[in-house]
């Protein structure tokens, strides 16, 4: 916990941008940085990052989740009396918004009583945060994208369950890239984990264990002004913890602390690939969340566009 705190500390973001934000890092996407995303579009090629939203998902019950619910509340409705008018088909779902590709939002994650920024864990309540909710990020998160594809740097489909990425391991996935990771750039982390889930079904197997980042990497994010992290696994970091006594280190210092918005079970092979045909991993990334009221997270179909 001792090594934990120096690292908190090092991070933190709270004050930086005012007493009153609820944004964190997105802050550092400015309007330079978004025009500059904009120049990124070379060829007009589009990728969805997105997972489908289905009752096939990788859900497994686990922390009180499950695959969306998916139903017809209107098939070949009428108004008015002519057949030949008028007809329509509604729907609607129930899920939880952490069920598949997602942001977590700064309200998502606390400790030792606090939010990012400082407020207090009692501005969640059963009606929602009132405080770094969703919401407050409506306009999105759109910037120039860099992938990381340590699986390819370190020449395997998928890093195996329970190998912890260091920050030696960003800087050879950032060297492959070509680029050097900026601020306001928003960083997509590939693992090949999402194979587990999506070639060979196995959902425990993606749900229960997998590649991520160990905690030192929070400091390397840090000094880059990452404005937000994805990753193709279901909670980013290391699963087994680094240290089993500590679970989630990582979403505790980079939601808490630093105020990293950060995004899950993100698809990035089909990019991956383009990337690795053409040799340019930079992209303009956009993905807004849905503005749900007091929400700590929401689904989303993230698009890179090279
Ligand atoms: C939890 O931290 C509980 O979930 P997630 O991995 O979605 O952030």
């Amino acid at each position: 916990m001792e090594k934990l705190r120096a690292i908190a500390r090092q991070v933190s973001n709270w004050g930086r941008w005012g007493a009153d934000d609820e944004l964190g890092t997105l802050n550092f996407i400015t309007p330079e940085v978004v025009q500059r995303a904009g120049r990124c579009i070379r060829r007009g090629a589009v990728f969805s990052l997105g997972l489908r939203f289905e009752a096939g998902g990788p859900q497994i019950g686990s922390v009180g989740r499950v695959n969306p619910i998916h139903l017809m509340s209107a098939i070949d409705a009428g108004v008015g009396s002519d057949p030949q008018g008028f007809r329509y088909n509604d729907d609607f779902i129930t899920m939880p918004l952490q069920c598949a590709t997602q942001w977590d939002g700064l309200a998502h994650v606390q400790y030792g009583g606090q939010l990012y920024n400082g407020y207090p864990i009692s501005s969640v309540t059963s009606a929602g945060a009132s405080r770094n909710s969703i919401d407050k990020i409506g306009t999105g998160v759109i910037s120039r994208g860099v992938l990381l594809d340590v699986a390819r740097v370190k020449r395997v489909a998928r890093l195996a369950p329970g190998v912890v990425i260091t920050p030696a391991d960003l800087d050879a996935a950032e060297r492959q890239s070509g680029l050097a990771i900026g601020s306001g750039d928003v960083v997509l982390l590939r693992t090949g984990h999402l194979g587990v889930f999506k070639q060979d079904g196995d959902r425990q197997g993606y749900m229960t264990k997998e590649p991520g980042l160990g905690v030192d990497c929070a400091p390397w994010l840090h000094a880059r002004e990452v404005a937000a992290l994805a990753a193709d696994t279901m909670a980013i970091e290391v699963i087994p913890f680094e240290d089993p006594k500590l679970p989630l280190p990582f979403h505790m210092v980079a939601i808490r602390d630093m105020g990293l918005t950060l995004g899950e079970m993100f698809d990035l092979d089909e990019l991956a690939e383009d990337c690795a045909r053409d040799g340019v991993y930079d992209f303009l990334f956009c993905a807004p969340p849905l503005k749900i009221t007091g929400a700590v997270g929401s689904p989303l179909n993230p698009l890179a566009v090279k």
